[in-house]
């Protein structure tokens, strides 16, 4: 089991190998950046859902549980404090967009939301090179879907064209081709389509097109469960919220390993399980 505080892991870094052995260790886990449930949660961004009581001691019981799946698969968890006035910190995916040569900084569409990435900018900055989309671009990182040299990125109410444009600006030296995506009825791209395996997506007909995602597979949600393409792919495994049983189900059809954790609770705050950690290959 590999959680670790974040005032653990500032020691750790991008270690040369030789300085620790931890670090030799470290080049075969995926690394996994999450953070505390804020307590401020129950005054959350809300889009496309009414407001419902949020019990944060729930919802922060709910998240252990989730950077421990993460830990289980082989992900070195480094686990940020909570922010007590950034109501959705937790959800660390929307703050930056991580491959393998850049980290790039977003700047989400929700202005309550902008304070959330200069920390997780510093923790960034120990495993890549850190650059940033700049005012007037707006990007969450839950609209970003990057299978293999293709960036994916939703075009929806928290990701402009600008914020696409730059995005595309600053993957491109690296080999990245970056695609806008219409997105409808959803929060973001990743609410409505995931990938679940090298060669396959799980997604949302009604919410994106799946002919977008052409050359790969693509699975569709059972129709009963509209919020169940949110699912994430770490560790040779899927983990993958316990709300969806039917399409959990076609999942399981279809050979993959299904990690079940209970994120009912930070749900009701938009949340799946894809925003709540940003994996870092090594
Ligand atoms: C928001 O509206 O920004 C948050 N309440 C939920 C963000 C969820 N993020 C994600 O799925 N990537």
């Amino acid at each position: 089991m590999s959680i670790r505080s974040a005032e653990c892991n500032a020691a750790r870094g991008p270690t040369p190998a030789a300085q620790c052995s931890a670090a030799r260790y470290d080049a075969v886990m995926p690394i996994a950046i999450t953070r505390k449930v804020s307590p401020a949660i129950t005054r959350c961004e809300l889009t496309h859902l009414e407001r419902e009581p949020i019990d944060v001691e729930v919802a922060a019981a709910q998240h252990e549980e989730y950077e421990r799946a993460l830990a289980a698969l082989g992900c070195f968890v480094v686990s940020l404090p909570a922010e007590p006035d950034l109501p959705d910190s937790v959800f660390v995916e929307d703050t930056a967009v991580v491959v393998d040569e850049i980290a790039v900084m977003t700047r989400p569409g929700a202005p309550s939301r902008r304070r959330e990435t200069a920390s997780v900018a510093a923790v960034l900055a120990k495993y890549r090179q850190v650059v940033s989309i700049e005012a007037p671009g707006r990007l969450d990182g839950g609209d970003v879907l990057r299978l293999g040299w293709r960036v994916f990125v939703g075009m929806t109410g928290r990701t402009s064209r600008e914020g696409i444009e730059q995005l595309g600006a600053l993957l491109a030296p690296h080999g990245y081709a970056v695609e806008g995506v219409p997105v409808t009825g959803c929060l973001h791209l990743k609410s409505a389509v995931t990938q679940v395996a090298s060669d396959t997506v799980l997604v949302n007909p009604a919410w994106v097109d799946p002919g977008a995602f052409s050359g790969l597979a693509r699975m569709e949600i059972d129709p009963g469960e509209p919020f169940a393409a949110n699912a994430l792919m770490v560790g040779g495994a899927v983990v993958y919220p316990e709300a969806f049983p039917a399409t959990a189900a076609r999942l399981d059809r279809a050979g993959l390993r299904v990690v079940p954790v209970d994120v009912s609770e930070l749900a009701k705050a938009e949340g799946a399980v894809t925003c709540c950690s940003l994996i870092l290959a090594d």
